[in-house]
């Protein structure tokens, strides 16, 4: 059950191979975290999704998400990739860029050296995305806001430098005391301009296929996996 909504990780030729395959879901609102090894993005992730946070350091290869949220009234899927600090995949930064419709970009506040490891995931999201990129929601976190004033190396003025000569919007956050976490995913959905996403549902909406939902499976169909609409009914409980 812990693993609920989180696919296995996957290789980069065999994530190549899947999304290939795939036909585009436009029901699907793709959100990609980048940032460098260690500074927060698998807790912040975690944290929005299940409300966990965890001490211990385990690095990430690739995992998705999927959270449902409200899409133009309708129900429809938040996946959020987090990706590796490593930059052993370039193939995969690159994919990830190419599908995905909104970006966080995590450094931590002690880390200078994780801001500059931004700069050339923030020049690859310009060039794949052309100049589309205005449109683009995108996020800069400072993570780790919770630490001691003598381990920080990068002052919330910095950060929010940083975002303006980007053209992109900032927050600091923090995993572990929950700071501006789901903030953080609100505030990049509020910057989507092509379709209203929302991370509240329409319940009255969410009843009514729910229960379209039921009538069809007691009809014989045959029920979606964990991923799908079954899995919905305990994520949107966390809403
Ligand atoms: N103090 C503090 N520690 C944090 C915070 N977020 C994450 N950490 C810690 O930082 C370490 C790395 O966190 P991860 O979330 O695994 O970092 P990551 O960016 O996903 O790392 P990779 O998967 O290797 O790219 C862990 O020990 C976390 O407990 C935070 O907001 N504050
Ligand atoms: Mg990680």
């Amino acid at each position: 059950m812990a693993d609920k909504g989180k696919e296995a990780p996957k290789n980069a030729e065999q994530k190549n191979q899947v999304t290939r395959a795939m036909p585009e879901q436009s029901n699907d609102y793709r959100v990609v975290v980048f940032g460098a090894g260690g500074v927060g993005k698998s807790s912040l992730v975690l944290r929005f999704i299940r409300g966990t946070f965890r001490e211990t350091y385990i690095p990430t290869i690739e995992d998705t998400y999927r959270q449902v949220i409200s899409c133009n009234k309708n129900i429809c899927t938040l996946q959020i990739t987090d990706t590796t600090g490593s930059h052993q995949f370039p193939a995969m930064q690159r994919l990830s860029i190419t599908k995905g419709h909104a970006f966080i970009l995590v450094y931590s506040v002690c880390s200078k050296q994780s801001l500059e490891e931004l700069r050339p995931i923030w020049q690859n999201i310009k060039d794949l995305k052309g100049p589309d990129v205005v449109n683009i929601p995108v996020m800069l976190a400072g993570n780790k806001s919770d630490e001691s004033a003598e381990l920080r190396e990068v002052t919330e003025a910095e950060g929010q430098a940083q975002a303006t000569a980007w053209g992109i919007s900032f927050m600091e956050t923090s995993a572990k005391t929950n700071h501006n976490v789901t903030e953080l995913f609100q505030e990049l959905l509020n910057m989507e301009k092509s379709r209203i996403v929302s991370l509240q549902l329409d319940v009255k909406k969410q009843k009514k296929q729910k229960k379209e939902k039921k009538s069809k499976e007691s009809n014989g169909a045959i029920p979606e996996n964990g991923d799908g609409a079954a899995g919905a009914k305990e994520k949107c409980q966390l809403m």
